[in-house]
């Protein structure tokens, strides 16, 4: 009898079939990540974000050789501007919201340098880059309908940020039937106890919304044959 692989996490330890799950690296951009972008131009220090990246990589790392789907995603909207809500192009300092221009390029817009994924995270081949006018990755996305043509059940959720973008999909994900498990310490946020209190809301009372894990027990619990 071949048992399931498990993945310890809070609440509890969950199965893991990687040929079911995908890893969801939540709009890890230039635009968020580094100065000059739209996390910055809010008023936030963007190396708050930084300590995501090397555990983000090494989930990317043993997700590709597990071969788990990897799917990527991008917040930002149309150079034209007609898919983003003047109640969101109304935030931030005049002069430095979404569409204007800055040091990568006009903020938040599709194409730009700032839309870019970082290059630490860059995308390869075969893995599709989702592009989400909103904060949920399943808002206004083709997501959910590439994660049931795969048959994907389990959603492994890094990025930034945790109780932004990373806390809407795993809501969306989770009112949708998917498993959804954060990788604590592949999130991050401008906020340290928004970060903490993020994952603390997804795991409790039973895991209301899903799971919390890590980078180190997900690519330990990849690189474990399932049990016989
Ligand atoms: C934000 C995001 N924080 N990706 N976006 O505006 O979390």
């Amino acid at each position: 009898m071949i048992l399931p692989r498990l993945l310890p996490a809070e609440p509890e330890p969950l199965p893991l079939d990687p040929a079911r799950a995908a890893l969801l690296l939540i709009d890890m951009q230039r635009d968020f990540l580094e100065a000059g972008g739209f996390g910055e131009a809010l008023g936030n220090d963007v190396t708050r974000l930084h300590a995501a990246i090397g555990p983000c990589q090494a989930v990317l790392a043993a997700a590709r050789a597990a071969g788990v789907m990897v799917i990527h995603t991008r917040e930002g909207h149309r150079p034209d501007l007609s898919d983003a809500p003047p109640a969101k192009l109304a935030r931030g300092a005049p002069g430095r919201r979404i569409g204007d221009p800055g040091p990568m390029g006009r903020i938040l817009i599709q194409g730009e340098p700032g839309h870019d994924i970082i290059p630490a995270l860059a995308p390869i081949a075969g893995e599709p880059v989702v592009d989400k006018p909103g904060k949920g990755a399943f808002h206004a996305t083709g997501l959910e309908a590439m994660l049931r043509n795969r048959g994907i059940e389990t959603l492994l959720v890094g990025g930034v940020t945790t109780e932004v973008c990373v806390h809407t999909t795993i809501r969306e994900g989770n009112d949708r039937g998917f498993r959804c498990v954060a990788l604590a310490d592949c999130c991050a946020s401008y906020f340290p106890e928004f970060h903490a209190l993020g994952l603390a809301m997804i795991k409790a009372q039973g895991g209301i919304f899903g799971w919390v894990s890590d980078s180190v027990a997900l690519t330990a619990a990849l690189a474990t044959p399932a049990a016989a």
